[in-house]
């Protein structure tokens, strides 16, 4: 019998958010890093995944020589607490070169702003011990579509990735694709979208992605499905999961909060896959609610990784050979019942 997998997990300090939300001020007051990082060891975490400025602060006061300082500073943080960093994302979404985008900006100092604070992520990344920088395009994409030349924004995106990839010959780009939000419209709204603009790029086999359950159920896709069609490519590098009701705002739920059959099957697609395999992390990229007191600030990130071991419980004591018969006969409503009594069962 296979040794079976134990899976590594992730969070990053923006989880552990203070309850702000457009209608109203936080909720909780802000904690220091070092307390954020205490609590991840403390959960039994194993990595942190981070935004350029969550390692070095104010990133754009400072000169790489500064950037490099702080940047092993906090690898020794790290080292000291045992704790890996899982990956770094340029945070191209609040300086004010990015308002009408970063890599696909109309104005070409704010491209070239988001190349160079790309590629400071990158030397950030190798400092700290990690060769995936993940992209969440967040303002590439258009309020209004004539705003914007999307045919040249595939250009713009693929100059800005092979700048990246020239940057450091062991960096890999995990893309992030959502549909919508902060922007009308996305730019790589899927899966799809994501490795087919990596085959454009000068060294498509340092460029996957990452699959977040909510960015998928927005897209109106099965992030199971999503999960499928990068292993095919063997470039599922990263994963938030977490939970999504309905097509409303990014709700970045606690994974299985709204929907348990979809976080089973992603689970067990996961397992079917083999991911984490070669060392990846299970990353739950998830926001307590804004009701949440500071007694309970770490709940949703328990939670989440308790839901998923009790789904890989699941997964593994499913009867796949009893499903498959179903299968065989075609008869898809017995198979559809047996997987909710599965779920409903001790
Ligand atoms: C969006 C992104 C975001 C992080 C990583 O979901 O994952 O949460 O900022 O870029
Ligand atoms: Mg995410």
């Amino acid at each position: 019998m296979a040794k079976k997998h134990s899976y590594k997990f992730c969070f990053g300090p923006w989880n552990i958010s203070e309850g702000a939300d457009p209608y109203g001020p936080p909720t909780r007051s802000p904690q220091t890093f070092d307390w954020k990082l205490d609590q991840l060891k403390a959960l039994g975490f194993d990595a942190m995944m981070f935004h350029d400025d969550d390692a070095v602060p104010d990133i754009d006061a400072k000169s790489e020589v500064q950037i490099r300082k702080e940047a092993r500073a906090l690898k020794r943080r790290l080292d000291d607490a045992g704790i890996a960093a899982e990956m770094v994302a340029p945070r191209l979404w609040f300086a004010p070169q990015t308002i009408d985008g970063a890599y696909t900006s109309n104005d070409a100092r704010c491209r070239k702003y988001a190349i160079e604070r790309s590629l400071r992520s990158i030397d950030i990344a190798r400092i700290m011990g990690t060769d995936l920088v993940v992209l969440w395009l967040a303002r590439e994409g258009s309020y209004i579509r004539e705003s914007k030349n999307a045919r040249r924004c595939v250009d713009y995106l693929v100059e800005a990735f092979d700048a990246m990839l020239a940057h450091d010959k062991r960096i890999r780009l995990a893309i992030e694709p959502k549909p919508n939000e902060p922007m009308d419209v996305a730019y790589v709204p899927t899966i799809g979208h994501a490795l087919a603009i990596a085959q454009l790029t000068r060294d498509p086999k340092r460029v996957g992605c990452l699959i977040e359950s909510a960015h998928a159920i927005l897209a109106g896709l099965d992030p199971s499905d999503e999960i499928d069609f990068a292993m095919a490519f063997n470039k599922l590098w990263s994963l938030h999961l977490n939970d999504q009701n309905g097509l409303k705002f990014d709700q970045d739920k606690p994974f299985g909060s709204a929907n348990l059959r979809v976080a089973f099957n992603q689970v067990r697609s996961l397992e079917q896959n083999g991911y984490g395999r070669n060392g990846e992390y299970i990353c739950f990229d998830v926001h307590p609610f804004r009701t949440t007191s500071e007694e309970h600030w770490l709940a949703h990130l328990d939670n989440s990784r308790r839901t998923f071991l009790r789904l890989l419980e699941k997964a593994r004591s499913f009867n796949d050979s009893e499903a498959k018969a179903l299968v065989q006969k075609r008869d898809y409503a017995a198979l559809d019942q047996m997987v909710i009594e599965h779920l409903l069962s001790k």
